[in-house]
């Protein structure tokens, strides 16, 4: 519990008249404050949004059981709505702007309330491109196990960023078919090595990105922090970029991953891990040796990178390039197919069985689920206690990484080929690839269920999934 002597003194004198507080309400509120700002990236001033917790940093830190009470002051200039991505609220919290739950107005403040779920976790700005622009930052909720355990915390979240204006970005795509000019900051996409040496011919990067950061700097000026040699520690990998899938390369380290998307995996050791759009890894490892250790993020198909440095104390710290030599892979299913839930779902057959059929015309630049766009979408109907199935085949030449809000899915084929996989909120759907994903309906109300690309959900990749009755 944590109340400051205010709100200590304000429930004393309520509670004369109103009894027991209950413990929801008894919780002080933390503020969140969604703002703009001006960051530097290369040397450039780059005015941004961003989202502060108490302490004036980025982000918010629950503790062990605390609930989700967070006041969000708006004060960035424009509307806002933020998703707590991940998280399990009702869901006219959940931060997306239905007709229910319009976007907040600027200089005003609205109240979340809810049950927490522990684990990485992040925060966006659903209204807009404003995600683009750094309107994003962590939502790290701790579990008893993870604060008793003998470990430090090293957050690490990144973003692509651009000087330009996403409005700009998403016409230059949309354009791409006229092809009348407007070519400057895009990319064709072409050949792209798979992994087992298959050429594939999907596309990769949309976008040709400023830079590429970790916790908001670059590799010329990365964070450092210190750690000590033979210290064990948790890495927080949050992809909060709106449009890149990267690979975390630990280098000479080996760790082993122990989450995925908040949710507890069997563990899975190894150096390098594909992270798609709005994914989490949570990953454990020992610094063999004092020194200083680089955890990179290398962009898929590129050599481009971003990263942060653990160090021992004194170690020396060398630059390292923002390229790497090699280009980097198309991130793929490589990890997924080896992933198992710790706690997965309850054995059941479906009650019902969902086709979803993603599709694309890079040249038009529109993106469709079962062929309708956003706004206009073909609603997901389902009834409360239903096991449901979706069945995600991907008809494109881009991976899709498809995130469903107010529920936590588990992975149960891929390909057809069916396993029991991780249980998570976001999972890759590749070119011509399938993956079905199964869930309990049991948070009544209306979700969005859309591929987080940014580019690809406001090109009209995204659904709805309803309840019977919600209205
Ligand atoms: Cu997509």
């Amino acid at each position: 519990m944590r109340l400051s002597r205010r709100n200590v003194l304000a429930g004393t004198a309520t509670a004369g008249f109103l009894g027991a507080i209950p413990q929801a309400q008894a919780q002080a509120d933390k503020l969140l404050t969604a703002t703009s700002r001006v960051l530097e990236v290369n040397g450039k001033p780059a005015k941004v949004f961003g989202l502060m917790g108490p302490d004036g940093k980025p982000g918010l830190t629950l503790s062990p059981g605390e609930r989700f009470a967070v006041t969000l002051n708006n004060q960035c200039g424009k509307e806002t709505i933020v998703h707590w991505h991940g998280q399990l609220p009702d869901w006219k919290q959940d931060g997306f702007p239905w007709p229910q739950t319009p976007a907040i107005a600027n200089g005003v403040k609205k109240s979340y309330n809810f049950a927490s779920i522990p684990g990485t976790f992040w925060m966006h700005s659903h209204q807009g491109m404003q995600e683009q622009q750094l309107m994003a930052a962590p939502l790290i909720v701790h579990d008893a196990a993870s604060n008793a355990a003998d470990t430090q915390e090293v957050v690490m979240m990144m973003h692509d960023f651009s000087f330009k204006d996403p409005d700009e970005l998403l016409a230059g795509l949309t354009k791409k078919g006229g092809m009348s000019g407007g070519m400057s900051g895009m990319n064709m996409g072409g050949m792209n090595m798979g992994s087992g040496g298959m050429m594939s011919a999907g596309d990769l990067n949309d976008i040709n990105y400023d830079a590429y950061l970790t916790n908001e700097r670059t590799l010329a000026d990365p964070q450092i922090t210190r750690v000590a040699a033979g210290q064990t520690i948790r890495l927080r990998i949050i992809n909060g970029a709106s449009s890149t899938n990267f690979w975390i390369d630990l280098g000479a380290v080996s760790g082993q991953l122990i989450a995925v998307d908040g949710h507890d995996v069997k563990p899975v050791t190894g150096s390098q891990f594909p992270i798609a759009m709005a994914q989490r890894l949570d990953i454990l490892l020992k610094l063999p040796v004092a020194g200083a250790y680089p955890v990179f993020a290398q962009v898929e198909g590129k050599t481009a990178r971003t990263g942060l440095i653990l160090a021992t104390a004194n170690a020396n710290v060398s630059k390292h390039e923002d390229t790497a030599v090699v280009a980097a892979n198309a991130v793929d299913l490589s990890l997924e197919t080896s992933l198992s839930a710790a706690k997965p779902l309850s054995l059941r057959d479906a009650d019902i069985t969902i086709p979803l059929r993603l599709g694309g015309d890079m040249n038009q630049y529109v993106w469709s689920l079962n062929g309708n766009t956003w706004p206009n979408p073909d609603v997901l109907m389902i009834k409360a206690g239903q096991r449901v199935v979706i069945d995600m085949t991907n008809r494109s030449m881009m991976s899709h990484p498809m995130h469903l809000h107010g529920h936590a899915f588990q992975v149960v084929a891929i390909n057809g080929q069916a396993f029991n996989g991780a249980v998570r909120d976001t999972v890759l759907v590749p070119p011509m690839g399938s993956v079905r994903i199964a869930f309990d309906a049991d948070n009544q109300g209306r979700w969005a269920l859309h591929c987080h690309n940014l580019y690809h959900m406001m090109s009209g990749m995204m659904t709805e999934v309803r309840y019977a009755g919600v209205v």
